[in-house]
């Protein structure tokens, strides 16, 4: 049998919690930016805060409110996920479970008591719950409040939460990410950071000071967990994927190398703690002036994460010339077509060897422990007659990236952590809110338009799973 993956590495799977659980407004819960997120032709607008949106309509209609009803239906999932094998399960907490205001003095007792519920039901199977402490979740009270992260008053927001799941759920859970796919700030302003742009304003102005008060509260999440938690690991979270440049030509070479900054900028600042000079530069250079203080630049310096995670669905490609720009790439990341690779339905483009590159490319940056912890594919799935969903098409995709990803860990020397992919179960969407764009290894039976009972059945690529995993990866056929 082919090697196998390090004694250790983790293996399971990732989601979060608006796209899963539903139980929107339940037991105290308050509302968050995904919760008004609808579904339809205006849902990018309102992710990207061009169209503001700060509570719900009768015209439109919201995916998270019901979702997979996870909240209710956790341990059916997490018995799944256990007879796949998972060793871990990456999860978001919901922010306005915990404080429904976004920063109340005292945390929802209901909120906390859920996710220490969850847990243990993890901790049952010998799971290792991986949490991401914020997953395009910010707190609609906080946006009403300060305008979200436009403003510091954020910072302290932040670390109340973080204080309250951290004091709860200290000796129950090891790995922590700070803030999912930060750098998504840049392209979906208000899924990522609740912010909304005021007439004239100064966009770009805007999102840098937005980032620069995340990766403040990112740095001192870190170091309030590590006091807290002694022996607990964080991470940060990057929407990763290598830039190739188009051509050969040194033009779009130099192009590649700024596009991959745009997201270096938020993990140079979480691994390195400070800024680095050509960052520095591209501040000023947009003419920016940002709310930096001493005691930040010095919690940047202490507050350093433990390791590097990040999500992988695909790489990109760009070109000097703007009008070669398109949008074949994940979410939000501008990419021309790259002749060599096919595309997914949702033309995201398909690449296992660029995984083994984006990790190649972090590691020979950083030398920090990674966790890869998203990478699947969206695809429409056919419920055959007895039940059954023959997704061959998903196996073919995780498979051909977890070779990769063994390549690096086994040739390259690289050291992972471990894997999740996205998502085990079909949850919603999180840039179409469709449920048709499907990623489990688990069918959930429910369409977009909200119909369907719920139940959950396994496809093909279960049982395929599962015998990646008694296997350590060794066998991928
Ligand atoms: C990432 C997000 C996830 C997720 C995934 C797949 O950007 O962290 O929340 O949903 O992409 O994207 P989508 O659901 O849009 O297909």
């Amino acid at each position: 049998m082919a090697q196998p993956f390090p004694k250790g590495f983790l293996w399971g799977g990732a989601t979060a919690a608006n796209q899963c659980e539903g139980a929107y407004d339940a037991d105290g819960r308050g509302l968050s930016t995904v919760d008004v997120v609808p579904y339809g032709p205006d849902r990018f607008a309102v992710s990207s805060g061009a169209l503001p949106m700060l509570a719900c309509d009768d015209r439109h209609t919201y995916p998270s409110h019901e979702a997979i009803d996870m909240y209710r239906r956790y341990k059916e999932d997490i018995a799944l996920f256990a007879e796949m094998g998972f060793s871990v399960y990456r999860f978001s907490i919901a922010w306005t479970r915990i404080l429904p205001g976004g920063d109340d003095q005292v945390p929802n007792e209901a909120g906390l008591a859920f996710y220490e519920r969850v847990i243990d039901e993890c901790r049952k199977y010998g799971i290792e719950p991986l949490i991401t402490i914020s997953h395009f979740d910010t707190p609609i009270a906080l946006i009403q409040k300060y305008g979200g992260w436009k403003d510091r008053r954020m910072i302290g927001a932040f670390l109340q939460y973080c204080r309250a799941i951290f004091t709860r759920y200290a000796g129950k859970v090891k790995y922590w990410l700070t803030f999912n796919e930060i750098n998504m700030l840049l392209h979906m302003p208000f899924m990522g950071a609740g912010i909304l742009f005021a007439p004239g304003e100064n966009e770009t102005e805007v999102k840098y000071r937005a980032a620069h008060y995340e990766l403040v509260a990112s740095a001192r999440a870190v170091q309030l967990a590590h006091e807290l938690m002694p022996g607990c690991m964080v991470g940060c979270m990057l929407a990763a994927g290598q830039y190739y440049p188009a051509t050969p030509a040194p033009a779009d070479v130099h192009r590649a190398l700024e596009a991959d900054r745009d997201n270096y900028f938020f993990t140079d600042v979480q691994v390195r703690g400070a800024y680095p000079a050509w960052a520095q530069k591209r501040i000023e250079r947009a003419g920016v002036t940002l709310d930096c203080t001493p005691a930040d630049l010095a919690d940047l310096r202490a507050g350093t994460v433990d390791f590097v995670s990040f999500s992988y669905y695909a790489s990109h490609c760009i070109s000097a010339d703007p009008k070669q720009t398109g949008r074949y790439g994940n979410a939000g990341a501008a990419s021309v077509k790259n002749p060599y690779l096919a595309v997914t339905e949702w033309g995201w483009q398909i690449d296992p060897v660029g995984l083994r590159i984006t990790c190649n490319s972090l590691y020979d940056r950083y030398q920090k422990p990674m966790f890869v912890v998203e990478n699947g594919l969206g695809a429409t799935d056919r419920v055959e007659k007895d039940g059954t969903v023959h997704d061959g098409y998903r196996i073919d995709y995780l498979r051909g990236h977890i070779r990769e990803l063994k390549k690096a860990v086994n040739e390259d020397g690289l050291p992972v952590l471990g894997y999740t992919m996205w998502s085990p179960i079909d949850i919603v969407s999180a840039s179409t809110g469709e449920m048709k764009k499907r990623y489990g290894f688990i069918y959930v039976d429910k369409d977009d338009a909200g119909r369907g009972t719920l139940a959950r059945s396994r496809k093909d690529s279960f049982f395929w799973y599962q015998k990646v995993i008694a296997s350590n990866g060794a066998d991928l056929d």
